[in-house]
């Protein structure tokens, strides 16, 4: 890798403008300022950017409100509606799909659009988002479109005006301030060059190694990575369905198997929520259904997953005149604020929608029900411990760390489905 000082001489004097403040953006700028680089953050909500302006923030994520917080008040960080000239421009807003599972990479041509009228030669763009193969050669041509004034990078060119990197986003929701610092990267660059010159960058603050490629295998390697995780996933739900057919407890067949050395199932749930691991794989799919055939599998049969839960509670609520239930959690999954996909969500709306019984919420890392719940007469969002008292039926959704503190004596009258396996 070339020199670090040759490209990023001094942070003091060089601008960032990270487009997009939310889960991945927004830590990311936070610890870029704390290197002394002056960060600028782009954001279409403005009261993200007022709150981000006061020093806080709108997401729960350990710490970054204090990492945030620091920054803005030592003036380098600030929030803005629009994008500004700098000398790198990272990207990380959302890559959704489509209704028909296909990638929806909107949001990124819409940054690339808005950054690209203050390109000036010898800038960075790189692209955290996760994105279908291809994508950041599409960010060259989308730039190239509206600025046929520059040089742009060629994989066999040396010299370019400006430099075009994907380096996929790794972090996991909970732990993101560590993970962004500890977690080897991988870069790939329009040419090498592109990459080496995002890696300056990003030696600025990653400990992990940094591995350097083209864009098409980052991309690639980011949606197998979560690939991967889904299928592994999608292998312990299907032992949970498999269990409950043949009477057999899930979580002790888990822990048993797994005391060979070779073998690490992983656990099974309501279902895999979240923005990423729910989504991502439908990318490799979209972009090879001929192939992508245990890839396709693990998504149906995780996605199935929060339907099969749901028939269990109303096979239970219906032993029941007035089923009172318990539902712990609402988040994808424990001990964040991030309800995205989530299949606890999901489950929770349809009990209340099919009006199964009273349904008591519990969900300690927000303050107000979404608005899908909050309507609904037959949902109260309550304590705890007043769910435990007045409930029949207890379903815990989310493994945060206060339900797993329950007392189980109080669990004995009650009618129990744990789809996390915390009081296994
Ligand atoms: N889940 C299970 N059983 C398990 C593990 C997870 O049911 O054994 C469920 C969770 O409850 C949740 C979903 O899967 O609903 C996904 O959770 P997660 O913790 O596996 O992953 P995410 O979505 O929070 O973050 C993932 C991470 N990817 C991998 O671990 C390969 C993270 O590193 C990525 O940066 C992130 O996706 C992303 O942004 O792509």
């Amino acid at each position: 890798m070339s020199n670090l000082q040759s490209v990023f001489p001094d942070p003091l004097h060089t601008r960032i403008s990270v487009y997009g403040l939310g889960y991945v953006g927004l830590p990311v700028a936070g610890v870029l300022a704390s290197r002394g680089f002056e960060v600028v953050g782009v954001e279409v909500e403005p009261r993200i950017v007022d709150l981000i302006n006061n020093g806080k923030i709108h997401i729960v994520e350990p710490d970054l409100e204090m990492v945030v917080q620091a920054a803005v008040a030592a003036g380098k960080l600030r929030a803005t509606l629009e994008p500004e000239p700098a000398d790198v421009f990272v990207i990380a807003v959302p890559t959704p799909f489509t209704g028909d599972k296909q990638p929806d990479v909107s949001y990124i041509e819409n940054a690339v659009a808005a950054i690209a009228p203050h390109l000036k030669k010898g800038d960075l763009v790189v692209l955290e988002s996760t994105s279908p193969v291809g994508t950041t050669e599409r960010i060259r041509d989308w730039i190239h479109q509206r600025r046929n004034d520059l040089v742009m990078p060629e994989p066999d060119k040396e010299e370019a005006d400006i430099h075009i990197a994907h380096c996929p986003e790794r972090v996991l929701p909970g732990s993101v301030l560590r993970e962004l610092v500890d977690n080897d990267r991988i870069i790939g660059g329009i040419s090498p060059r592109c990459a080496e010159h995002a890696a300056e960058l990003y030696q600025f603050f990653v400990r992990g190694e940094i591995h350097l490629t083209n864009g098409r295998t980052a991309e690639m390697a980011k949606l197998v990575e979560n690939a991967f995780r889904d299928v592994n996933i999608a292998f312990a739900n299907e032992l949970s369905n498999i269990c409950d057919e043949l009477d057999v407890n899930v979580w002790e067949l888990i822990s048993l198997a797994n005391k060979h050395p070779r073998v690490n199932i992983l656990a099974p749930g309501p279902g895999v929520g979240g923005h990423c691991i729910a989504v991502d794989p439908w990318f490799i799919i979209a972009a090879s259904p001929g192939k992508a055939k245990v890839i396709r599998a693990a998504r149906e049969i995780n996605d199935e997953k929060p339907q099969l839960v749901l028939e269990k509670i109303k096979m239970a609520a219906r032993k029941l005149r007035t089923p009172v239930i318990a539902c712990l959690g609402l988040s994808y999954k424990r001990d964040i604020d991030d309800l995205r996909e989530s299949p606890a969500l999901h489950i929770v709306e349809r009990l209340a929608e099919e009006k199964v019984g009273e349904l008591l919420v519990v969900e300690p890392n927000i303050k107000t029900l979404p608005e899908s719940l909050a309507k609904s007469d037959s949902v109260r969002f309550v304590e705890l411990r007043e769910a435990m008292a007045a409930a029949d039926i207890i379903v815990v959704l989310t493994d945060h760390r206060q339900f797993k503190r329950v007392d189980r004596d109080q669990l004995k009258p009650k009618m129990v489905i744990d789809t996390r396996g915390i009081w296994r």
